[in-house]
This record gives structure tokens, sequence and C-alpha cells, in this order.
């Protein structure tokens, strides 16, 4: 076994990135050499919250095609987005921008859904956590608009498998990803096809599930062109959901430790070999998605540093530029107590006013508001680690995993205040890195298909530790 290049295409909810991963895990060799990045976000149109699909198609096109001018030997293409998001297809014509998960739309449906299958019956058979932009629940509202186009398509595409047919011609629901859906069987890892027809939703539009590390094919000749690719580049299949992909990359072990997927979202939770649909799973609203090599990811969303980001846009929305390490050097030094809110309280899951949200948290609750951008932002980072460390718990807890270590991956391993109190809250040491755990489990897939890396996922987390030594933080008295 010899190494070599693969080229990670990672898309998430404010940015999107082409990355090559250079392997030998003979060698002990794992990096990362970045190419692209770009912007993505939400749009809004006449229609609601949309994704520019087809901008973020060419800019991670034009990524790739600056990735084989640099390794004209890239062996494999992989793509990685977040979940629940899809296109509808009419052929080879996408329908429409796709929907964003944060558009409102959704919410009307749920209760729709729940009079047919009660959620209890939906946890049963897809073991997911209620989230109000899960698949299901976006397809329960397409169907039931007068313009929408689910009657009109013939296939549905997740982003990263729609990515995968433009890139190939070929359509796959790529298993991890397909898992978020709400439509895939906890046990089975395929189409629940009794679901589907019990919500009256289309069940030829699904396309046939694949499992990470698959390939698609070579791209199509007319995008191999575009690209300057060699002849036969095939594109592989990842943990093509983000967060499955991040998992593979948290080098942890994984019968004592939780993890912390912690960008836009923290996923919060623990690997297993089975899944966990119990009644107390269920109330706490945990997740069982699919992991790479059949794994269950046991998880629940918290909100994430979405509540940073967007308080930021809210604030700079007149023109005025935020340092992101100043606010956050200010957050540090706050001395005064600051409100701990309820990080998972669905008022903050939309584009907004959310410093203006969480001050009417606070009044709510009879706690005295943040006062300045710094204590907001201190009061969002102490929010968070209270809910990490409460999630972690009850992820202990439900699962049976003795947790006594906590790793924190993505952008939030680059927040020290954030990592640190966490680790204080928790009572347990935080394990920081990769920041780029996504890219590296996409590339570190792909590379097991291509014979550069092999292995169980334990192997592959061996070469992430040597490669990204974490950033150790000690739990301090509170
Ligand atoms: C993280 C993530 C989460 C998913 C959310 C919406 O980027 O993929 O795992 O719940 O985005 O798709």
């Amino acid at each position: 076994m010899s190494g070599g290049t693969v080229a990670a295409v990672d898309l998430g909810a404010t940015s999107g990135r082409v990355i090559l991963g250079h392997v030998d895990q003979a060698a002990g060799r794992l990096d990362l050499e970045h190419v692209a990045r770009f912007q993505n976000g939400p749009v809004r149109l006449a229609s609601g919250l949309h994704w520019d699909f087809t901008g973020l198609y060419r800019d991670l096109t034009r990524g790739l095609a600056d990735a084989f001018q640099r390794e004209p030997a890239v062996a494999s293409i992989g793509v990685d987005s977040w979940a629940v998001d899809y296109g509808l297809l009419r052929g080879d014509r996408l329908l429409g921008q796709p929907f964003h998960y944060r558009d409102d739309r959704n919410a009307a449906a749920v209760d729709g859904v729940h009079a047919i299958v009660p959620f209890a019956e939906l946890y049963r058979r897809n073991g997911l956590q209620f989230l109000p932009f899960n698949t299901v629940y976006q397809l329960a509202a397409e169907r039931d608009e007068p313009t929408g186009c689910l009657a009109l398509a013939d296939s549905l595409l997740l982003v990263p498998d729609l990515i995968g047919f433009e890139l190939t011609g070929r359509r796959v629901a790529e298993r991890t990803n397909a898992s978020t859906t709400g439509l895939v069987g906890v046990g089975t890892g395929e189409w629940d096809d009794e679901l589907i027809e019990q919500l009256g939703l289309p069940a030829s539009v699904f396309a046939p599930i694949v499992a990470p590390g698959d390939s698609l094919g070579p791209l199509r000749p007319a995008v191999a062109a575009e690209l300057g690719a060699p002849a036969g580049i095939e594109v592989v299949a990842v943990g093509s959901h983000d967060t499955a992909s991040a998992v593979v990359a948290v080098p942890m072990r994984a019968e004592s430790a939780a993890y912390i997927s912690c960008g836009t979202w923290g996923l919060v939770g623990v690997e297993l070999e089975q899944p966990v649909t119990t009644d107390a799973a269920r109330e706490a609203n945990f997740t069982n998605e699919g992991g790479v090599d059949g794994r269950v990811r046991f998880l629940h969303n918290v909100m994430g540093l979405w509540l940073l980001s967007e308080s930021v846009r809210w604030w700079e929305r007149d023109g005025e530029a935020i340092d992101l390490p100043e606010l956050l050097a200010a957050a540090a030094s706050v001395t005064a107590t600051v409100a701990v809110f309820d990080a998972d309280d669905p008022r903050f899951m939309s584009p907004g006013d959310l410093p203006g949200r969480i001050a009417e948290w606070c009044a709510e609750h009879g706690v005295p508001a943040p006062q300045s951008r710094a204590e907001f932002a201190r009061s969002i980072i102490e929010s968070l680690a209270e809910a990490f460390a409460g999630t972690v718990r009850q992820a202990s807890v439900l699962s049976g995993v003795d947790v006594e270590t906590i790793h924190v991956v993505g952008g939030g391993a680059l927040n020290a205040l954030l990592c640190q109190r966490t680790a204080d809250r928790s009572g347990l040491p935080v394990l920081a890195g990769p920041i780029e755990a996504t890219a590296i489990g996409n590339v570190l897939v792909q590379a097991r298909t291509q014979g550069f890396a092999s292995g169980p996922l334990e192997d592959l987390r061996d070469l992430v530790a040597a490669a990204f030594e974490p950033r150790r933080f000690e739990p301090r008295a509170r």
C-alpha cells in the first residue's frame, strides 16, 4: 500500500471549502492542503428561504479545477454537506433552488405527519430526534403546497447526492445522510417504503442507497473537461452528512469518550454499535443517525455557534464590521455573572434578532439580560457550555458509555473559552481538535477506498491523533 491524494468538498451552512488530502497511512502521513473557500448562506426569495445551489456548484467546481491544477494526480473526489435538505429533479432538470432547513414552512407540516404516524411510532421506526426541519416534514409541506414541486419530480437527491449527480450523472442516496431524512429504517438502513407510502409520498423519487466508500463512478466527460481533470477520475461516496464525516475524524476511544462536533450546530453525543430507541432516549430527544461503517451516531443537536454568528450578523446589519477574536477576548474578560439561557429553545432557530430573543428569554425567566455585546457573547458561550455538559451527561446515562473525555472538533475547537467552560461545567477534560474534522473524515473514507489507508475507524483515528495533536483543557473549579 502506498499513499496518494484525494479531493474533499465540504459544504457548511456558512462556508464551503475544497481541500486536498495527502494520505499515506504506512508512512503516518495525513495532511491537508486548503485549495478554495467560499461563502454560503440562506437567500430569502419570494417563495421562502433557499440555498443558492447553482452558486455553490459554481464555486465548488472552480475549487476542484484549482485542485486539479495543483495536483493532477488526485485519485478521487468526495462531497459532504449539512443534512436534510434536498433538490427535486425532473429528468436532469433541477426544479428550483433547494429550500433552506431554517425556512418556516416545515412547522405547519409537523402536526399533519404526527396525525398519521404519532411521534413515538416514528421514533421507533427511524430513531431520529424531533427537529422540525427533518426531511420528512419538509416533504409533507412540499406535498401540500399548491406550488410544491413534488408531484412534478421524478427524483429527489439530498444536497451532496445532488452534487454527485451533477458530477457523475449517477443518482444515489448515501446512507449516513439518508438516515437524517426520517424515512430510513433505524434497524435496516434502507428506505422505509411502508412509512413513505403511509405519508402519501412518492416512493419512486428516492434513489438507491449506497454506503460510504462506494464509488459513484467517473466524472461525466463534460465535467472532467471543465475541471481539467484526467478522464476516469471517480467520485466516491463518503460520510456525506458532514457530521458523519466529522465523527470519523474524532481522535477518540469511543468506549469512553463523547464528542462535540461544533460549528453552526453543536452535535453532542457518543458513537455506538447499536441504536438506542428507548422511551428515555426519545424523551431526551436523542437521535440515532447512521455513521460510517454501520456505526450509530447517538447524539443531540444543540444550537451551536449559530447563536454567536447570527448575533454578530444582526449587529453588523448596518454595515459595522465586528472583529470576532476581539469580541471573544472581551467576552473572556467579562467578570459579571451572565445569564445562562436554554440554548435549545426553538425561538433561536430562525434567522433574525437573536440578541433580542435572548433578552426576551431572560425577561420571561426573571434573569437579568446581558447588557453589552461582550456580555451577550459571554452569555452565549456559557449557555452553550452548559448545554454541552448537560447533553454529554445525558448521552452517557442513556447509552451506558462511561464518558471520561470530551472531544471537541470543528470550528468550535478554536474557541478556547468555549472549550474551557465546557471542561469546567462538565468536570471532564476537553480535547480540542482537529478543526477540519469533517474534511479529514471525508478524505479518510476516500483514502481507504483508494488503498492509501486501511482498517477500521479506530486505525483511521490513530492516524488523525498522530497528525493533529489535540489541545487539552483541564476542568477548573467553577
Ligand atoms: C451540521 C448539520 C447537523 C444537522 C444540521 C442540519 O452541519 O449537518 O448534523 O442536523 O446540520 O442539516
